[in-house]
């Protein structure tokens, strides 16, 4: 039921009002039965009025887009946003973060569930078993949920041609992969190790922080983590950078977005960035404004809370 309203509104948003008017008249008056008339015009009601909504939005904007000899012309019902989008996410988490600058940037009109405490829940773990946020649900998908930060990034900007943050020729892109696998499988391992501790965060199986091991040896691993941060670090300045303000060039790319969101966690342990890292921080976010300073505040207070403690 839910799902039938959910497919019906994305679907009809996008047509002028009046025609799923008559469409909803129509459904309405077919159904044979009284209970089911009423559970046909149900969703379809609530789908004209949205989609109303989006086509006076629409209107709206093209009338303020329009040049002035055009101004008379019927408005085009265009979607004012990106169609909606789930996403599972937490909030002190810079792999979340990740995902929540990228849609906000792109203009999704995206809805955020709060997932903490429920990853491992059994409805959670039916749809992802790897019970990983952040998560996103799209019925275009084959399993209808998709994880890992990158991977979500790549998708959203595949499926709607975003390619100021992630360029469509070969070479470019495989620049943009680089510096994200590079990420995922270097630099954040040591981030991790490093910060986790700090964070209260569990560390992964395998790993001295996560042992028995006698607390001088945890602390000896999470500063030699520490300081191996520096030199992969300093290849995202001297290789993918290369003089330019970001990896992506002179706009920030989703490898972008998933670098400075990483470099948050680093004030857990007032880590020495680097000038270069700060000025780059600084400038992701004046480029992105509140799509980037909105979800790194939740990170940022998590960070204010859990030092706050520590001092406690
Ligand atoms: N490589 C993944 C890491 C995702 C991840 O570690 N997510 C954590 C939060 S930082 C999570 O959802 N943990 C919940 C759990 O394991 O139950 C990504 O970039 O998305």
């Amino acid at each position: 039921m839910a799902k039938a309203a959910t497919k019906s509104t994305s679907k009809s948003a996008t047509k002028p009002a009046t025609k799923t008017a008559k469409r909803a008249a129509k459904a309405a008056a077919k159904p044979a039965t009284k209970a089911k008339a009423k559970a046909a015009a149900k969703p379809d009601a609530r789908a004209t009025a949205k989609a109303a909504q989006a086509t006076a939005r629409a209107a709206q904007a093209t009338a303020r887009a329009a040049p002035k000899a055009t101004a008379k012309a019927a408005p085009k019902a265009k979607p004012a946003k990106k169609p909606g989008l789930k996403l599972s996410m937490l909030k002190p988490s810079v792999n979340n973060m990740t995902v929540r600058v990228f849609a906000r940037a792109a203009g999704f009109d995206h809805a955020e569930t709060d997932a903490w405490g429920l990853t491992r829940s059994p409805e959670f773990l039916a749809r992802n078993p790897a019970h990983l946020t952040p998560m996103i649900e799209d019925k275009g998908l084959p399993r209808g949920v998709l994880w890992e930060s990158c991977a979500i990034m790549q998708y959203l900007a595949n499926k709607h041609g975003l390619e100021k943050f992630y360029p469509k020729a070969p070479a470019k892109r495989a620049m943009i992969d680089s510096a994200m696998f590079y990420l995922v499988g270097t630099l954040y391992p040591y981030v991790a190790r490093a910060t986790y501790p700090a964070l209260g965060f569990p560390q992964y199986a395998g790993e001295v922080g996560h042992s028995d091991a006698h607390p001088d040896r945890k602390s000896e691993a999470q500063k030699a983590a520490a300081s191996a941060i520096a030199e992969p670090l300093e290849v995202f300045h001297s290789f993918f950078r290369n003089g330019k303000p970001f990896i992506g060039g002179s706009n920030p790319s989703i490898a972008d977005i998933r670098l400075a969101a990483t470099l948050e966690f680093l004030a857990v342990i007032d880590y020495a960035l680097p000038q270069w890292a700060k000025d780059y921080m600084a400038a992701m976010e004046k480029k992105l404004g509140n799509a980037y300073a909105e979800p790194a505040g939740d990170v940022r207070g998590y960070i204010a809370y859990v030092r706050s403690q520590a001092k406690a």
